[in-house]
């Protein structure tokens, strides 16, 4: 195990810097993750940028939760983007999407980590949050069912239809699914991304042809749930998505029987999804994987996403080997893909760089059950945060900042997690 990076550097004025960031990303009860790239209400963004909000501004921090909802579809599902004011800046914008929620939206969630938050937010000051908290319990709960009835496989793993949905766009994970996938007919459009961060650090055209015939895909069934579903060729069972609802669940059956509310079927839906856990095990490789769902393939990828297993509530004492491994490769972090597997490139978005939020979510749960490195992960976030910036994620061999600067998660994470000492 290498040791851990020299902690002598003054990260004194950071928290301000954070806060900063938050308040400049602000457009008003919902926050953008960077200005220019990401101009709308990003899902998993947003629930980071309440963690953060609650460390200066708790009523602003319940805020960014409720705005987020505001966008729910009738069906329980939660977008993953949230097009609250029209910006020419992103691509695919609404009119791509052709969706039809309360407010113009994407067609595709992204992982259920606010669940869990809006429990951070009602911990902090019960008695504030009490009736917030009570008004967003049965969305959320709605939410949480929309998952398990749309997007969980014969095996119990919850799955996703885009790898946009994952929040890990271009993984590896992906790639059987997308090779599936022939995107000759999808027509032109203009990327946005990278007209504002360097195209070696973003996914290629390859993957964005099928990102975008995915979207059209859909959109020409009217979104309708069980037709996008049925014989998509990418359906994808994901840690990333599984590990976060089974987390989700269990802190609201503990914060909805603390409250005296409705928790219906909670306690067995959190049994079912502990179960279907097993159906992510490779056993071939020893650690948590993602599958295709259509063939049965592995992505044979060991993750920041696989390590998400304690996260979610497991004890998994047999990933703790591959922490070690993975982390005496890369000194900054844990990447998003092994060091050691062929795939891996250092930054290019989801396919070796590290990630603040994941960083946060591995180490806060490896902590909780007990795992000593957890404490490592956060030292090593706190380290390349503080030396390379709030961006939006860092090679993890080297720290180098990469993609979007000035970043809500990152910022959360540093005022919520990596920055806090002792
Ligand atoms: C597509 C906003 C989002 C994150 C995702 C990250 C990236 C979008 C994109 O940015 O995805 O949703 O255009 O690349 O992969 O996790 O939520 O920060």
């Amino acid at each position: 195990m290498t040791e851990t990076l020299a902690a002598a550097d003054d990260f004194s004025d950071r928290d301000a810097a954070a806060r900063d960031i938050l308040t400049q990303n602000d457009r008003g009860g919902y926050t953008v993750p960077t200005d220019g790239l990401y101009p709308y209400q990003w899902n998993w963004d947003s629930a980071f940028a309440s963690l953060g909000f609650a460390e200066f501004d708790l009523n602003r921090a319940w805020q960014e939760i409720e705005t987020l909802f505001s966008g729910q579809w009738d069906n329980g599902m939660v977008p993953h983007i949230i097009f609250h004011k029209p910006d020419p800046g992103y691509f695919p914008g609404p009119d791509v999407w052709g969706c039809k929620g309360p407010i113009a939206s994407s067609g595709i969630t992204q992982p259920p980590v606010a669940l869990s938050f809006a429990t951070r937010l009602l911990a902090a000051d019960p008695e504030a949050g009490a009736a917030r908290f009570a008004a967003l319990y049965p969305k959320m709960r709605k939410w949480a069912e929309w998952f398990l009835k749309w997007r969980r496989d014969e095996k119990g793993a919850i799955f996703v239809i885009h790898p946009w949905e994952s929040g890990r766009d271009n993984a590896p994970d992906w790639d059987d699914a997308m090779s599936g996938i022939d995107p000759q007919d999808v027509g032109y459009y203009e990327r946005r991304d990278t007209q504002h961060v360097d195209a070696s650090m973003r996914p290629t055209k390859y993957d964005y042809d099928r990102y975008i015939w995915l979207v059209q895909r859909a959109k020409a069934l009217d979104w309708d749930d069980a037709k996008v579903t049925e014989g998509n060729p990418f359906r994808v069972a994901d840690p990333t998505m599984h590990f976060i609802l089974m987390r989700g669940l269990r802190d609201l059956l503990a914060a909805g029987e603390a409250q005296d509310l409705d928790t219906g079927d909670m306690a067995t839906q959190l049994a079912e999804l502990e179960a279907g856990a097993d159906a992510l095990w490779n056993p071939g490789m020893g650690y948590y994987d993602s599958y295709n769902c259509n063939n049965g393939i592995w992505s044979n990828a060991l993750s920041n996403a696989s390590f998400l297993c304690w996260f979610g509530g497991l004890d998994a004492p047999h990933m703790e080997q591959h922490l070690v491994r993975v982390l005496d490769a890369a000194p900054y972090g844990v990447p998003s893909l092994a060091p050691f597997d062929p795939r891996f490139d250092a930054k290019r978005y989801w396919r070796g760089p590290t990630w603040g939020m994941m960083n946060m979510m591995i180490g806060e749960g490896a902590s909780e059950r007990g795992v000593a490195l957890g404490e490592e992960v956060r030292k090593r976030t706190r380290e390349v945060i503080g030396r390379y910036g709030f961006v939006e994620y860092f090679d993890p061999m080297t720290g180098a900042a990469a993609g979007g600067k000035a970043f809500t998660w990152t910022a959360a994470v540093w005022l919520a997690w990596a920055g806090k000492e002792g």
